[in-house]
């Protein structure tokens, strides 16, 4: 009896072992990061949703791969899955990148409804390089962190500007800001050693790297709202049974609704705690908002006209 039981426990291990697979998985941000926390819950969903049959192991901080080069690690399978900032990839397509086109939109309803006319788009764009989005998930609008006040654009002048994508190149750009590409975790140490002076980026970011070491003023221009985006290699993904991908997909569901939650409370308490450590929170002048709007203007045309049909597609339904 004993060694029946003995057996079946054996060959019930054998057959977890033989189907039981461990994926790495890297993300860009920190483990602070509301986007980190979220894809931590959603893996630990999976691994209690298959009773361990699929083992995800979170890698954040660029410690796997650097930002750069997750996109390229899930396609060619060095990993299955993995997040990046979704307008990282607008080089290839604009349509990528329209969540991070200036004042097209500004609020979470708006975002929410831009990623409903840009999800279809993208996922046959990434179907093409044999990869599928499992969800995506805003940041809290974009805010500008300076020392001292900002009242107009012209105040921008000669600052040398931290981005971390195309469109804040060209938007530094047309405010006479000489911009830097600085990845989320390397911000500190870029004001710290004045490679940059001002950033655009969520009161989270702004938290995560401790802005009130290095800046003095925040204010919500909330111009746009950028998105997370987390992908899975359709290959790896097909290689699974159906239970497990049901669970996967289950995951991902709940994952996106949670993050755009976890998103909009930390709009308001990373803002407060902006201010609690100390930065001046102060509203934009009309002047600020009107010169903003006026490079957004320039910026939307540049991309209309270099935009891709599918890319303008978005826009149109968007619209619409
Ligand atoms: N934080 C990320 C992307 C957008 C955001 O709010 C960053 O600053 O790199």
């Amino acid at each position: 009896m004993k060694h029946t039981i003995l057996c079946a426990a054996a060959a019930m291990a054998l057959a977890t072992s033989a189907t039981a697979q461990d994926w790495d998985m890297p993300t860009p941000y920190g483990d602070a990061t509301f986007h980190t926390q979220n894809i931590v819950q959603f893996t630990d969903e999976v691994r209690a949703a298959t009773d361990g049959a699929l083992d995800i192991t979170v890698h954040s901080a660029g410690s796997l791969f650097p930002h750069s080069e997750i996109k390229g690690a899930v396609r060619n399978r060095s990993v299955p899955i993995g997040e990046f900032f979704l307008s990282t990839l607008s080089n290839e397509d604009l349509a990528f990148g329209i969540d991070s086109q200036p004042f097209v939109a500004t609020s979470y309803d708006e975002a929410a409804k831009l990623w409903d006319a840009q999800k279809p788009v993208i996922t046959e764009l990434l179907a093409e390089q044999g990869l599928m989005p499992l969800y995506s998930v805003a940041w809290p609008a974009q805010g500008l962190y300076t020392n001292g006040e900002i009242a107009t654009v012209e105040d921008l002048n000669g600052l040398r500007f931290r981005a971390y994508n195309a469109a804040l190149e060209e938007f530094a750009t047309l405010a006479g800001a000489a911009p830097v590409q600085i990845e989320a975790s390397d911000i500190p140490q870029a004001f710290a050693t004045g490679q940059v002076a001002a950033m655009i980026t969520s009161p989270s970011t702004g938290v995560n790297s401790t802005a009130w070491d290095f800046v003095t003023h925040y204010t919500p221009i909330n111009a746009w709202v950028p998105k997370n985006i987390v992908v899975v290699n359709k290959r790896m993904f097909d290689g699974l049974d159906a239970d497990t991908q049901a669970a996967v997909l289950a995951a991902a569901e709940t994952a996106q609704t949670r993050g755009w939650e976890m998103s909009a409370a930390e709009a308001e308490s990373m803002t407060a705690a902006l201010a609690e450590n100390g930065i001046t929170v102060y509203e934009p002048s009309p002047e600020l908002i009107a010169g903003l709007q006026e490079i957004g203007a320039t910026m939307l045309e540049n991309w209309k006209a270099s935009a891709s049909d599918s890319a303008l597609a978005i826009l149109e339904s968007y619209n619409n």
